[in-house]
């Protein structure tokens, strides 16, 4: 940065606290600095808003964005001439991390719009986000007595230095009962290298006129603040559930609220330049992320037909400019809504859903295809017959989705069916938050591999080089170092960093498995003291997961595995060998120090139910060997790696299909006494769930009735530590520390760069 940079930050300090450098806050400093970046970006961000081609809209109900300072400068180029003239001023800019931006999403849905908008700016696409700008993000989680507690996400208390404020470029959202202002908040997405700068648009719900002058006059202050109230309530708080759909009406405005306001937006943008609506398709296309923006497709042929156009070709001009991407099997996360409810509170989309689903009554009158059904939408379906493509997020999911979720619809449209891999964005997941890593790439293979990820290969070779094994090797340890530190410094709980880490990061859910994990720790720990693992090497296995408020038996997981934490770090027996952590309130940016220092990456979701993963390709890039099932982009990692570097085990997707069909968890219980004994710490006694009867309700989940052990948790635990004793043999040897290497060396695929330039070939033609 120039001179100009660091006096614009001096003036800024001074015009907004009143102070200079030495008396400011690390808050007002994070602010100027943010505010004097924005200032020179402000010229490339307006000359790529005008780009005359086709604009890709991201509509995504989340954008997990994570702290933008960091990842701005480094992309501008400007880190570490920013951390420089700083320091000389006495500022340290590693004071910045006590302030965290917007957790605008739950987890991997959200993360991957994050990805895939810094990806666009990186290669040159033009794709713009939009969402919600919820005032209170994805709640911070807190423990107590080993209890997952919820609090606010307060993201703006220091500001909101990245976005600017679009009062003009409001737009106006109608409900049957009420109508609120949208307005916007952009903030800038800043490719790598900085060429381009493209738009994360998030619209905020506000009240349409500022004064109800008539409602003053006579002292009706009440009425006023109510009427605030309700319109903004509308983008007051994300919905913390991750894959469980609750038919909450707030929900429905939130989504209704942010589609209409995108498209009005894209709509209002094309008819500006002077086109013709009916040629929007060449200017414009539409990515569903998952189907909580499907309104965006009624509300799009609303407009259109307000332009004078008729319904028939409204819808074919729809189709010709949205794209949808389903991120889950899971049948209670696909989303179907109550016609009723959308009658009645939005009237004319309810007309519109049933004008579509009278057009595919007279197209397939078999009744096997249909939107509506019992008086319910499914919205899947919407986005399936009223979009070009429908793609699952890894190849083994798209399968999935063909075979089974949406088998129909693949016969009667084959050809709208395809696979986009998910990816990370390498900047984040690796060139900033492994600086060591990434240094012994560059030394290795020269610079450029952060934008052109494949590059990565070069590296393949070095895998038979004990030197580089072991400066590969060194790095882990110091990464393992700094991890230590921070975990000891917010857990309190003292993480050796010679002992190997085993990492599950991800939110909470059964499907994922958090439960055989802690079963497996069980496992390692009654045969410890038992003298029956004499050569186990020291292993500290480490948590992060944030559960759904409302999802008791994920909270109950929790808690069992803090009490086993209580139990393990303080029995001398064990604790030369053994530690657990369940660190608080993951997010992205621990996962930033998490990544870099995990040995094991746990990926041991049940076949079939993880539809990618992305935490898997994030550890992979920083030379993490992946302990999993073949579920999700687990599969692809083998396939580029080779299967014999990564740790598999247990029932293939077939294989649970099978499994299935009479499947006795009981009968595995009884057959093994140790597997007994481990599960039996649920109610025997070992634990102590205060009261709550938790860990009852767990234990019951794999037992009782027609649910028992849906995520076979007790047939593939055998498989499971098999594997897990095998890495535990390996680890340390030369062979181990080259799968290490192959790993970061074979990642190249999981670049989002990769997965961008697949959507803008296959899906948007851009
Ligand atoms: C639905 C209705 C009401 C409120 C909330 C929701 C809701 C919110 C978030 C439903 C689902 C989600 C998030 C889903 C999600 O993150 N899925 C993950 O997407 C990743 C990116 O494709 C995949 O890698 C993961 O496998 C998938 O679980």
């Amino acid at each position: 940065m120039n001179n100009k940079w660091i006096k614009t930050v001096e003036s800024l300090l001074k015009a907004n606290s009143g102070v200079d450098m030495q008396h400011a806050s690390t808050s007002a400093i994070y602010h100027a600095v943010s505010r004097a970046t924005m200032a020179e970006i402000a010229d490339t961000w307006q000359k790529c808003k005008n780009a005359p081609k086709k604009r890709v809209g991201y509509l995504s109900a989340e954008f997990l964005v994570g702290r933008a300072i960091f990842a701005n400068l480094y992309n501008l180029g400007k880190l570490d001439e920013v951390r420089a003239i700083m320091t000389e001023r006495g500022v340290d800019i590693s004071s910045f991390e006590d302030i965290e931006d917007a957790a605008l999403g739950n987890g991997g849905l959200g993360r991957l719009a994050a990805c895939y908008l810094e990806s666009g700016a990186t290669v040159g696409i033009p794709l713009d986000g939009y969402g919600i700008r919820y005032r209170y993000g994805l709640f911070r989680q807190e423990f107590e007595n080993g209890f997952q507690k919820e609090c606010a996400d307060d993201w703006q208390q220091h500001g909101d230095p990245w976005s600017y404020r679009r009062d003009d470029e409001s737009v106006l959202v109608k409900f049957s009962d009420f109508t609120v202002r949208a307005v916007p908040y952009d903030m800038p997405v800043i490719g790598y290298g900085g060429k381009t700068i493209n738009t994360l648009r998030l619209w905020q719900s506000e009240q349409p006129d500022s004064f109800d002058f008539a409602a003053f006059d006579s002292m009706q202050i009440d009425k006023i603040a109510k009427d605030n109230i309700r319109c903004e309530s509308i983008s007051y708080a994300l919905y913390p559930n991750d894959s469980t759909e609750k038919g909450r009406i707030l929900r429905l405005r939130q989504e209704y609220f942010f589609a209409s306001a995108s498209v009005q937006d894209l709509i209002r943008k094309h008819k500006q330049k002077g086109l013709p609506i009916e040629k929007i398709n060449e200017y414009v296309a539409f990515q569903l992320n998952d189907t909580h923006p499907v309104f965006a497709i009624p509300e799009f042929i609303r407009l259109v037909m307000q332009e004078g156009m008729r319904f028939e070709d409204a819808f074919v001009l729809a189709r010709s400019v949205f794209n949808f991407t389903n991120h889950t099997i899971l049948g209670e996360a696909l989303e179907r809504l109550d016609m009723k409810r959308v009658r009645k509170l939005l009237p004319k989309i309810a007309k519109i859903l049933t004008m579509m689903q009278a057009r595919i009554e007279k197209e397939f009158p078999d009744g096997k295809l249909f939107l509506i059904k019992d008086d319910t939408v499914h919205m899947a379906n919407v986005a399936i017959y009223a979009g070009s493509k429908i793609n699952g997020v890894a190849a083994l999911h798209t399968e999935i989705l063909k075979k089974s979720t949406f088998h129909d619809w693949y016969e009667a449209y084959p050809e709208r069916f395809l696979n986009v891999t998910n990816g990370v964005t390498p900047r984040r997941w690796l060139a900033l938050c492994n600086p060591e890593l990434s240094a012994l790439i560059t030394e290795k293979i020269g610079d450029g591999w952060q934008a052109d990820l494949e590059r990565l290969k070069e590296l393949e070779k070095y895998a038979d080089d004990p030197e580089v094994r072991r400066a590969f090797a060194e790095i882990k340890h110091l990464k393992k170092v700094q991890l230590s530190e921070y975990v000891y410094k917010k857990e309190g709980v003292l993480l050796p960093p010679d002992f190997i880490f085993d990492v599950q990061a991800k939110r909470l859910h059964e499907y994922k498995r958090q439960l055989m994990n802690a079963f497996s720790i069980l496992y390692y720990y009654f045969r410890i003291k038992e003298g029956k693992e004499k050569d186990f090497k020291p292993t500290a296995f480490i948590f992060g997961a944030k559960a759904a408020p409302a999802y008791y038996n994920a909270k109950g997981i929790i808690k069992f595995i803090n009490a086993i934490a209580d139990k393990v770090n303080n029995d001398p027996d064990v604790n030369d060998k053994l530690r657990v952590v369940f660190v608080t309130d993951y997010n992205v940016s621990y996962a930033e120090k998490i990544m870099p220092a995990a040995d094991i990456s746990e990926q041991i979701s049940m076949a079939g139910m993880e539809a990618s993963g992305t935490g898997n390709m994030k550890f992979m890039l920083n030379g993490t060997v992946t302990l999993g099932t073949m579920d999700g982009a687990n599969v692809e990692i083998c396939e580029e790696a080779g299967r014999e570097n990564e740790y598999i085990f247990g029932a293939t997707v077939e294989e649970v299909k099978e499994i299935k069909k009479n499947y006795n968890p009981w009968a595995i219980y009884n057959s093994d006494p140790e597997l007994k004994r481990i599960v039996d710490t649920l109610d025997d006694g070992t634990f102590d769930d205060q009261g709550s009867g938790m860990f009852r309700s767990v234990k019951e989940s794999l037992f009782g009735g027609w649910s028992a052990d849906h995520y076979l948790v007790l047939q593939d635990f055998r498989d499971y530590v098999r594997a897990k004793s095998e890495l535990n043999r390996d680890y340390g040897s030369e062979e181990f520390l080259a799968k290490c290497v192959r790993n970061t060396a074979n990642g190249g695929k999981f670049s989002s760069d990769r997965s961008i330039l697949d959507y803008a070939e296959n899906v948007w033609k851009v």
